[in-house]
């Protein structure tokens, strides 16, 4: 075991995850805890270099092996997503934003979790709880991750408090918010470069709903037209992942951030597909269910996913 403590977010990580790596292991670094390192538990997105090279913030160490390791996580708190090898009693603290999900620890540790759009907005509370001045630099890192994960205030998850929390941060950082935003959807919608593979990895998450061995994805972009000569390819990298993982299905969702709407790719057993179609109100048809004014996968699909696999298994 190292003396080294990790700041780390889910694997498949957003901008969200590895920006609060990094200003969290900041804030913990100005309270003088030395030995803290930000990492990203897999590669860093196209979304999230644009911030860290528009900011000139170094990008994190890559930890993709938790073992004998000790860690504080962020944006996350299900075992399924956390970095491979990670030992639950060497979680030291919890900063996080999404539902409750089975994390067990031998001793109390530091849990805080709210929910509002991004684990960057409770960081910028803990800097200000703290009495730690907030730089430009985690300013524009803390505003980004709010402004990434409530697709520019329009997802459900967004609350009042993310809007004043940017309103702050972007003076903090001297940009304007909404350009800056619109700059980062560019870049993360920049999917001409991407393999299917990449696309469907690029933000996947794995779930259990009631014993069922699930993965949602989801890939972001400002026209659906743009992933059309990739759709073949892309279902095609599903079934393989969900052969190669063991899984009962598999959901990618494709969201237009400009229309507010997602289409639902599935790959998965009968029975999957059964729940799938309950979840969502409809029939799959090529391979997909679309959905009007879905645009958050923690609010608007994994409920309803969660909720369907649970009647299923009642009823058996
Ligand atoms: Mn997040």
């Amino acid at each position: 075991m190292t003396d080294k403590i990790y700041v780390v977010g889910h694997k498949s990580p957003d901008t969200d995850s590895v920006t609060s790596a990094i200003t969290y292991a900041n804030l913990k670094k100005s309270l003088g805890m030395a030995e803290v390192v930000a990492a990203a538990a897999g590669d860093i997105n196209n979304e999230t270099k644009f911030i860290l090279d528009f900011f000139k913030v170094a990008y994190p160490e890559k930890l993709t092996d938790a073992t004998d390791k000790n860690v504080i996580l962020v944006d996350h708190n299900e075992m399924a997503q956390a970095v491979d090898n990670l030992n639950e009693d060497n979680i030291l603290e919890i900063v996080d934003h999404h539902k409750i999900g089975g994390i067990k620890t031998g001793k109390p540790i530091y849990f805080i979790n709210e929910p509002i759009g991004a684990t960057g907005g409770i960081i910028a509370n803990l800097y200000d709880q703290s009495g730690v001045k907030i730089g430009k630099e985690m300013a524009g890192l803390m505003m980004a991750a709010i402004l990434s994960d409530t697709v520019l205030f329009k997802s459900p998850t967004c609350t009042p408090k993310d809007k004043v929390a940017v309103e702050k941060l972007s003076q903090l950082a001297g940009v304007d918010p909404m350009k800056f935003g619109m700059e980062m959807l560019k870049a993360k919608s920049d999917v001409a470069s991407k393999s299917a593979k990449d696309i469907l990895m690029g933000d996947f998450k794995k779930f259990d709903f009631s014993g069922v061995k699930a993965a949602v994805g989801q890939i972001e972009v400002m026209d659906l037209k743009d992933l059309e000569p990739k759709r073949a390819g892309m279902l095609d990298e599903m079934n393989k992942v969900r052969d190669a993982e063991n899984l009962d299905m598999i959901v990618l969702m494709l969201t237009d951030v400009m229309k507010e709407s997602s289409d639902l790719l599935f790959v998965g057993n009968a029975q999957a597909a059964a729940s799938f179609e309950t979840a969502f109100g409809g029939k799959i048809s090529n391979n997909s269910i679309y959905k009007e004014k879905v645009l958050s996968r923690k609010k608007q699909v994994i409920p309803p996913l969660e909720g369907a696999f649970k009647k299923a298994a009642e009823c058996k």
